[in-house]
């Protein structure tokens, strides 16, 4: 090799060192910068999890195991579930006595024994969750996994309540009571048959599938609630694929923003007082986050959803009235609700039009948020507002298609006595406001209309959904 031989092999030999070093660089900030993501993560992870926080500090989950059968996919979620220890029928669950957390990111998953009800019906899983204090039961029959995964065409409906602490059902009448009511829906209760296939011209009830949900917040309501459908599964509960049960006493609390310049008293609330004009704000969130809770925690691919208030007690047309509903294909729709012989428009929350509005001295209480001392609530305008009952005014003149018992109405607000909507509303955000949407600013805390059912039509109506019912389809209020 000549001179410049030996200067070109030593040019490539520094060429390919310097080659060599850039990479060796580049990989170690590689590895520096994956493991000080790594350590980051893990020491907040820990920090949180010592200010008692369970966040990023769970354990890769463990490999999807063959479930055992009578199982299902709630035992391998990521939850750790807890199974009651006591048989059931025999008062099984509860918030009291059960204080170990079901959300425990630390341990290691339990394989869980199955608790069956006293007819074997359904399987049983309770949860209790600490760290927002609720205890929610899941009854599911065996079968639930073949059934509603296949290609099932039926429609699957949601059946939800949320069951106040004072006299729920209205006086006289018990839980019991109100699940026959309840089942007048989806059999014949005539023949006390839950199997009945209830088949009426339309179908009726065989056509769909059926869950419920019902909260109730009493613990030791809730306790005999679980009694109930345990020893009840048979008698009344068959016809329902799923159960959910739900209970928060801090559901009930009245979580009021104090301002400084006002004063805020827990606001007494019972059956007697309830339609009181100062208590409504109160009552209504209240009533509003329940509904809230309910639906969150029982929604899963049900497609539609029919809330009814706990002092519902019958239904014209009752083995139709789904069938009703569902072939309305409206988005969110209500019956008419009577009560007694002569309330023929007890639920005064569904209307269509203008209401009033706060006068100036009114909306100065509103802007200096002095809440105590706002009762103002929302009236009619006579000839402005249309509710069911102006449809009665003048029936002779009635259309064939008025009197169609399907006929259906437009409104713009909803009352929940009986509310049937598309379940992928909800889905979509439309909830129960717990506030007033109407009226607010920055400024206030919140305005003067629209909350709980009757800020539904509004929220539903930019995603292009409306509201309607059907004057001439009854449900009845206890008297
Ligand atoms: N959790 C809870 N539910 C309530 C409360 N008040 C009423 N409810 C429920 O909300 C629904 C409507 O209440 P209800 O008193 O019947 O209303 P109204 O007949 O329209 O005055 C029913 O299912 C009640 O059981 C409450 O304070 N807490
Ligand atoms: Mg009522």
């Amino acid at each position: 090799m000549n001179n410049i031989g030996v200067r070109k092999y030593n040019l490539y030999l520094a060429i390919g060192l310097l080659f060599i070093f850039i990479i060796f660089i580049f990989n170690i900030e590689n590895i520096k910068s994956t493991y000080s993501n790594e350590s980051t993560t893990f020491s907040s992870a820990a920090a949180l999890a010592k200010a008692g926080i369970p966040v990023g500090y769970k354990k890769p989950p463990p490999p999807p195991e063959q479930q055992p059968s009578g199982t299902n996919s709630l035992v391998n979620s990521k939850q750790t579930i807890k199974p009651t220890t006591k048989n059931s029928g025999s008062g099984s669950g509860g918030i009291t006595g059960l204080a170990t957390s079901l959300l425990s990111y630390d341990n290691e998953e339990e394989e869980v024994p199955i608790i069956k009800t006293e007819h074997r019906i359904f399987n049983k899983e309770e949860y209790i969750d600490d760290l927002y204090k609720y205890t929610k039961i899941i009854y599911k029959q065996p079968n639930l996994l073949k059934t509603i995964h296949s290609s099932s065409s039926k429609p699957t409906i949601l059946i939800l309540s949320t069951i106040s602490k004072h006299l729920p059902y209205g006086p006289d009448r018990t839980i019991a009571d109100f699940i026959k009511t309840i089942n007048s829906l989806i059999y014949d209760i005539t023949k006390n048959q839950p199997q009945d296939t209830s088949k009426t011209s339309s179908g009726g009830p065989s056509n769909y599938k059926f869950s419920l949900g019902l909260s109730i917040n009493s613990p030791s309501e809730f306790e005999e609630l679980q009694k109930f459908i345990e020893i009840n599964d048979v008698k009344f509960f068959k016809r329902f694929d799923k159960i959910t049960l739900l209970s928060s006493p801090e559901m009930e609390n009245q979580h009021e923003i104090k301002f400084e310049n006002d004063i805020t008293e827990e606001v007494e609330l019972n059956r007697d007082n309830r339609h009181d004009d100062h208590k409504q704000r109160v009552r209504r969130r209240i009533i509003a986050k329940n509904r809230n809770f309910l639906i969150s925690n029982s929604l899963e691919i049900e497609q539609f959803t029919l809330f009814l208030d706990s002092d519902i007690v019958k239904f014209d047309n009752s083995l139709n009235f789904i069938d009703i509903l569902v072939n309305s294909n409206k988005d969110i729709i209500v019956p008419r609700i009577k009560r007694g012989d002569f309330i023929t428009d007890y639920d005064r929350n569904s209307w269509k039009g203008l209401r009033t509005k706060p006068n100036e001295e009114q909306l100065a209480i509103m802007d200096s948020n002095v809440w105590s001392k706002f009762d103002y609530v929302p009236q009619d305008i006579p000839g402005s507002t249309w509710h069911f009952a102006d449809f009665d005014s003048n029936p002779d003149s009635h259309t064939e298609e008025e009197k169609k018992l399907n006929h259906v109405v437009p409104l713009d607000s909803v009352g929940g006595a009986v509310l049937f909507f598309k379940s992928i509303i909800y889905k979509q955000g439309v909830i129960f406001p717990a506030s007033y949407l109407i009226g607010t600013s920055w400024e206030r805390m919140e305005g003067y209309d629209g909350i709980e059912t009757e800020g539904v039509c509004y929220l539903a109506k930019p995603l292009g959904y409306s509201c309607w019912g059907m004057p001439n389809l009854n449900a009845y209020h206890v008297a």
